[in-house]
């Protein structure tokens, strides 16, 4: 779509000043984004191409995220914070909806952009990973007293089982023919299934309780401020009843990193036990007298379940032929893959002394 163009969509949603710019910005896996920029005494926005094949209800998915910002929107003001940096700020179509249909049926929204802020894809410092876990410790805690219904915007998003249902149809089905060549890391899958499902069964059964969570907190999904501090969360497309272990076991996966998440050379990742006890750290120190005994036995382990999942899920859009995540070469999701098992394997050896780290954390913290 042409600037232009951009330009007269962004009209139809009630935004203030005159737009000057509209260009793309960063490089989400998932949704397309821009930059507005407007005369300099009005906010800049940011515009999104909701992908309508990954979110199907994507009305649905608006409504979650204008309810959860109104609930946090309160308490940030209740505290004396600044509602229009602290949580992201939704705005409506010039006739009152979350978002708008163009001709060829595609879904755009409007947020407000945050200005002087910080978005890292990987901690550079213990120091950082700290922070972050508080502002997620935090963020949870705002949700907690949540109490509006929430759609589901992706169905079973972080439920393995549901995860291994469209797995074994990937594998059956083999549409581009890559099955044969990928004995080895289906074998990485398959080897370590019961131990998920296991997991699993556990949140089925209750033990595990649902709250409200993010679901997608990896390191780019969170605004610092210049002091290193948290000031927002974003990317909340997947905000959606579930365990608190998604939103641990993903930061982990993405904060503790020392490579890339598609690091081609494999040496360079692993988990930094360092970044892991800082974030940790963080984290508990917002939600240690909060979680029951069995979430926090299992946080060590969400982990170790999320990146498993992300191997998954890049192997398994390799299988379909690349169809969910963007790609930037045609081996793109099996590097990706491959990069993500090197930290699933670290974590595995690291796997005693991050219980120990949250076992040790935990005490520090509980009343
Ligand atoms: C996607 O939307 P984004 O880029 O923050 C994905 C996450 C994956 C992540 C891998 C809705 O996150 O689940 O963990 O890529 N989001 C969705 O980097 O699938
Ligand atoms: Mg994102």
């Amino acid at each position: 779509m042409i600037p232009q163009d951009l330009k007269t969509l962004v009209n139809n949603f009630a935004v203030e000043g005159k737009i000057e710019k509209v260009a793309p910005l960063g490089d989400g896996f998932i949704n397309d984004t821009f930059i507005v920029r407007t005369s300099s005494d009005s906010p800049d926005y940011i515009l999104q191409r909701k992908n309508n094949y990954i979110f199907p209800d994507v009305p649905g998915m608006m409504d979650n995220i204008d309810k959860v910002c109104c609930h946090i929107r309160k308490k940030v003001i209740a505290a004396g914070g600044d509602p229009l940096r602290e949580v992201m700020t939704v705005v409506p179509t010039k006739d009152g909806k979350l978002y708008f249909k163009d001709e060829t049926g595609s879904y755009w929204a409007v947020t407000v952009f945050i200005r002087d802020t910080i978005a890292y894809n990987r901690a550079d410092t213990p120091e950082l990973a700290r922070k972050g876990g508080i502002g997620i410790g935090k963020f949870q805690a705002l949700l907690a007293d949540f109490s509006g219904p929430l759609v589901e915007t992706i169905k079973g998003f972080h439920n393995i089982s549901v995860r291994f249902d469209q797995w074994d149809a990937s594998i059956a089905a083999d549409t581009v023919g890559r099955v044969a060549e990928l004995s080895e890391e289906i074998c990485w899958i398959e080897s370590r299934r019961k131990k998920m499902e296991d997991y699993r069964r556990m949140v089925d059964e209750g033990l595990i309780p649902i709250r409200v969570t993010h679901n997608d907190t990896k390191i780019n999904n969170i605004l610092f401020d210049h002091k290193g501090d948290v000031l927002c969360v974003i990317d909340l497309d997947t905000v959606m009843p579930a365990p608190v272990h998604n939103d641990f076991g993903d930061a982990i996966r993405t904060y503790t990193n020392t490579g890339d998440e598609d690091d081609k050379c494999l040496d360079r990742v692993g988990i930094s036990l360092p970044m892991f006890e800082a974030y940790t750290d963080g984290y508990l120190s917002q939600q240690a007298s909060v979680l029951t005994e069995i979430e926090l036995e299992y946080l060590a382990f969400s982990a170790i379940y999320i990146t498993y999942e992300q191997v998954l899920r890049f192997l398994m859009d390799y299988i379909d032929g690349d169809k969910y995540y963007k790609i930037k070469n045609p081996l793109h999701n099996l590097e990706r893959s491959r990069a993500q098992y090197k930290l699933l394997q670290s974590m595995e050896e690291n796997y005693d002394r991050m219980c120990e780290i949250v076992k040790n954390t935990a005490a520090k913290y509980k009343k």
